[in-house]
C-alpha cells in the first residue's frame, strides 16, 4: 500500500493515541516499523452502512468508520485501518485502504448494478431445499458465479426432516445430477442434526460462504455449528413457505476447526455478473469440456448438424435440465 503523507496534526494525534494506549493489544503488536506505525491490517466481518466491524489477526473485534472513496468494500475484505480521533476527540478507527482481493462474489442488483456479496472466499455453499418449490435454476446460477471466481462449490440440501416421499425422490435425483458433474452434495437437517458433522468437516481450514434463497436455513446451520453465537433465525411465511429475509448483512464467524463461515442474506433471486458467453460456459463444467468440438465454431447447440453437445445430451452424459439452464442463462445475457 502506498504510504500516505501525514500532516503534523495527524502525527500528533497518532502519538497521543499511542500514549493513551487505546489500541487493543494485538493491534499494538501488529505494528511494524515506522512506515506503517499508523495502520494495521484487519478483515471485515460485517459491514453496516458507514461502519464496519473488523477483526485483527488475533480475532479482536474493532468498529471502524470508512474513509470516503474507499469503494465497495464487503465482508471478507482485508483493509488497512488507521487509529485517529473523532470530532469529539475520542479515539476511533478508520478504514483507509482496501487490500488486494483474491476473489469477489458479486451479484447483479437493481438496474443491473453490481453488488458485492463477499470477498476472499475459498468455497461457496449453495443451500437449497425443495420446499416450497424444487426449481434448480438458482443452483446453476450460483455455480456459474462460483466457477468464475474461481472457488470450490458445495451443495447443501437442508430440511430433510420435512420431506415427504415425493420430495425425497426429487432430492435423490438432484443429488445424483450434481454429484455426477463432480460437485459434493450434503443433505442436512438442523432439526434432526443430520449431516452437520459432515458439513463441519467440509468447512475445515477454509473460508466458506452460505448462499441461497431466504428461509432455506443458512443462519440455522451456522447456529447449529456455533450455538454460543447470537444469530437471528427467521420464521418462514406460513402462507408461502418462503423466508422473511431475516439476515440483512453478511457476517463472518470462526468455527472451532479453523474454518471460517460467512452467513449471507437470503435472496429472492440471484443473477451472476456474466460478462460473456464464455463466462457462462465456464460455469457449466460438463459443457465446457466439449467447448470447440462442435462442427461449427459458433454452434449455438440448437439444431446445427455435428453438434457434440446435443449428442452428449442424447447419450445422457449431459443432463437436459442443466442444458436448459445453460441456454436460458445465455438468453438472459
Ligand atoms: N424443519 C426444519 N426447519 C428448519 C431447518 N433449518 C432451518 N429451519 C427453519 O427455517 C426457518 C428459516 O431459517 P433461517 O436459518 O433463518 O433461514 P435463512 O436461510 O438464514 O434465511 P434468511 O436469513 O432470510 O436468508 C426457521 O424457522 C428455521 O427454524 C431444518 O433443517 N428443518
Ligand atoms: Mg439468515
Ligand atoms: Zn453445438
Amino acid at each position: 500500500m502506498a504510504k500516505r503523507r501525514l500532516s503534523r496534526q495527524q502525527q500528533r494525534r497518532i502519538a497521543s493515541n499511542q500514549q493513551n494506549k487505546c489500541l487493543p493489544d494485538t493491534v499494538a503488536k501488529n505494528k511494524t516499523g515506522s512506515n506503517q506505525a499508523d495502520t494495521i491490517n484487519v478483515r471485515i466481518i460485517s459491514h453496516h452502512g458507514k461502519q464496519i466491524i473488523a477483526e485483527t489477526d488475533n480475532q479482536q473485534q474493532i468498529k471502524c468508520k470508512i474513509r470516503q472513496h474507499l469503494g465497495n468494500i464487503t465482508c471478507g475484505d482485508y483493509v488497512a485501518v488507521e487509529q485517529t480521533l473523532d470530532t469529539e476527540n475520542k479515539p476511533c478507527y478508520i478504514a483507509v485502504a482496501l487490500q488486494p482481493r483474491y476473489n469477489l462474489l458479486e451479484k447483479t442488483g437493481f438496474a443491473g448494478i453490481k453488488k458485492p456479496v463477499a470477498a476472499n472466499i475459498d468455497q461457496v455453499i449453495i443451500v437449497y431445499t425443495p420446499l416450497p418449490q424444487a426449481n434448480t435454476y438458482l443452483i446453476d446460477r450460483y455455480l456459474v458465479a462460483t466457477e468464475n471466481l474461481p472457488a470450490k462449490a458445495l451443495l447443501v440440501i437442508n430440511k430433510t426432516d420435512l420431506f415427504d416421499r415425493d420430495s425425497r425422490q426429487t432430492i435423490i435425483q438432484i443429488k445424483k445430477l450434481y454429484e455426477d458433474i463432480g460437485y459434493p452434495v450434503i443433505t442436512t437437517s438442523v432439526k434432526n442434526h443430520e449431516g452437520i458433522d459432515e458439513l463441519n468437516m467440509a468447512l475445515k481450514n477454509k473460508t466458506s460462504i452460505l448462499v441461497g434463497l431466504s428461509g432455506v436455513g443458512k443462519s440455522s446451520l451456522v447456529k447449529t455449528l456455533l450455538p454460543e453465537q447470537n444469530i437471528r433465525i427467521g420464521e418462514t411465511s406460513t402462507a408461502t413457505g418462503e423466508g422473511k429475509h431475516t439476515t440483512t448483512v453478511s457476517a463472518l464467524y470462526h468455527l472451532h476447526n479453523k474454518g471460517i463461515i460467512i452467513d449471507s442474506p437470503g435472496v429472492r433471486d440471484f443473477t451472476p455478473v456474466n460478462k460473456s458467453i464464455q463466462s457462462i460456459t465456464r460455469g457449466f463444467v460438463e459443457i465446457q469440456q466439449y467447448s470447440g468440438q462442435c462442427r461449427f465454431s459458433n454452434c449455438n447447440h440448437s439444431n446445427e448438424p455435428g453438434c457434440i453437445i446435443k449428442k452428449k445430451i442424447q447419450e445422457n452424459s449431459i443432463s437436459s435440465q442443466r442444458f436448459n439452464s445453460y441456454q436460458q442463462m445465455k438468453k438472459e445475457l
